[in-house]
């Protein structure tokens, strides 16, 4: 079974991943991305979509028009660990390459 990340770990993983905050009342992070065009949002999540098959870690998310808003937990550890981390970095690279 997966582990929580520890505050530290916590602290020192989100200042690497701009943009991504902690979820007031959960224990989540949250990022809004903003793309040029729907079309753009819609690639975005569909490549985000193959890494997280591949990774068995999957995002929640919504998309209005050309944002999508994505909350990432594990949901069988009940919080935050390197498996989010893992794919906020991947969601992070490939909007990069998106945008
Ligand atoms: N995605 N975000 C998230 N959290 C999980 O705990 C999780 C998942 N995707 C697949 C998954 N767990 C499976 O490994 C288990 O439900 C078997």
């Amino acid at each position: 079974m997966i582990e929580r990340l520890s505050q530290t770990r916590r602290r020192e993983a989100l200042a690497g991943l701009p943009g991504w905050q902690d979820v007031a009342d959960r224990d989540a992070i949250a990022k809004t991305f903003t793309f040029p065009d729907f079309n753009a949002a819609f690639g975005f999540m569909t490549r985000v979509a193959l890494v997280a098959e591949k990774l068995d870690h999957h995002p929640e998310w919504s998309n209005v028009y050309r944002t999508v808003a994505v909350t990432l937990a594990t949901h069988d550890a009940g919080g935050v660990t390197e498996r989010d981390v893992a794919l906020a970095t991947a969601m992070d690279q490939i909007a990069g390459a998106a945008a």
